[in-house]
């Protein structure tokens, strides 16, 4: 039986991802300090997994899991994904977002576990606010915060370890992704979290700027299958972006979104926020070249959403 670590498990896509695992007859281990995951996430296949409450960035148990798992994959999820923390707390996240990916590269190595891939979960955020339009994995790169610093260099080490020490590695690089148990809440939550959220509870949004920036929104079941393909049908020691290859204004999506749930959002405007990205969208051939085809269009993804999020 396949044996599958995912660090970050109990949070938005991690748990769709365990998800996905258990239906596929793997066994899944869910490391998740839960300081952004949620038990519940897991609920539903609480049975199926092994879970261990606990971070990421203490060696000894990350150690003793790695050398008794036997793991054949591992995602590694678990982050502060919250770029505002990063500017509040630049150590503390800097030792969750990279130390913790370094230590369990090198545990890796000099212990020669027999893993069959090892991937890392970047960000779009490394490309900061440069001109290169589509972005493509070989854009420049301009990491602006210290969560966008920590990806990069994170995902440098990860296709690093992979060259120098020939252990099969991948990086990703997500752009806006959304869909149900994304938490809604901070302000620098999803804004399609957030959206949802206003919906539901007939509370006024914010909206930073016309609404006429660009974002490439893509499903979460759909980066799953990402996940899955890249980890298992490519051996290339590189770097993808995750992405729909579109990009849609962000009024446009609140319109769709508006349609979908029966009821108007109550918008209240404010200036742009400060260093807010105008366009966005990925160049996703690479991705596309190993076969990966986005399943879920923006309306079906927003209808699933809906849904799932007027029933819980
Ligand atoms: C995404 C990532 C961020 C970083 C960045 C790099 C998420 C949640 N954030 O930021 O971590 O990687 O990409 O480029 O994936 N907005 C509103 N009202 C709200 C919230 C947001 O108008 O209440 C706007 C916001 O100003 C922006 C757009 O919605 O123009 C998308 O915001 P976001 O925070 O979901 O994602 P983004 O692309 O800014």
């Amino acid at each position: 039986m396949t044996k599958v670590l995912i660090t970050g498990g109990a949070g938005f896509i991690g748990s769709f991802l365990a998800h996905k695992l258990v239906a596929n007859g793997d066994k899944v281990i869910v490391v998740d300090d839960l300081s952004m995951g949620r038990l519940e996430n897991l609920t539903d296949i609480k049975d199926e997994i092994v879970f261990y409450k606990h971070t990421v960035c203490d060696e000894q148990f990350m150690h003793d899991l790695l050398l008794k798992g036997n793991f054949d994959y591992i995602y590694y999820l678990a982050a502060v994904s919250s770029v505002a923390d990063s500017v509040v707390r630049p150590w503390y996240t800097h030792l969750v977002n990279q130390e913790s990916v370094v230590n369990t590269l090198e545990f890796i190595r000099t212990n020669h576990l027999p893993i069959k891939k090892f991937l890392f979960t970047s960000s779009a955020a490394v490309y900061g606010n440069t001109a290169d339009f589509p972005k493509t994995e070989n854009s420049h790169v301009d990491p602006l915060t210290p969560y966008a610093i920590d990806k990069y260099a994170s995902e440098r080490y990860t296709v690093d370890y992979g060259r120098l020490y020939d252990i099969p590695t991948v990086a990703v690089r997500f752009f806006n992704v959304y869909g149900p148990r994304q938490n809604p809440n901070s302000e620098y939550s999803g804004v399609l979290s957030i959206v949802t959220k206003c919906l539901k509870e007939n509370k006024p949004f914010t909206l930073y700027g016309d609404g006429s920036q660009t974002r490439d929104f893509i499903y979460v079941e759909d980066v799953v299958d990402a996940l899955i393909k890249i980890s298992t049908e490519t051996d290339e020691l590189t770097v993808y972006n995750i992405a729909n290859g579109d990009e849609t204004p962000l009024i446009d999506v609140i319109r769709t979104y508006e349609n979908i749930a029966g009821s108007k959002l109550n918008i209240i405007k404010k200036e742009a926020r400060l260093g807010d990205i105008s366009k966005s969208r990925a160049d996703v051939s690479k991705l596309k070249s190993i076969g990966f085809k986005p399943q879920w269009s923006l309306h079906d993804g927003l209808t699933n959403y809906w849904k799932y999020y007027s029933k819980n």
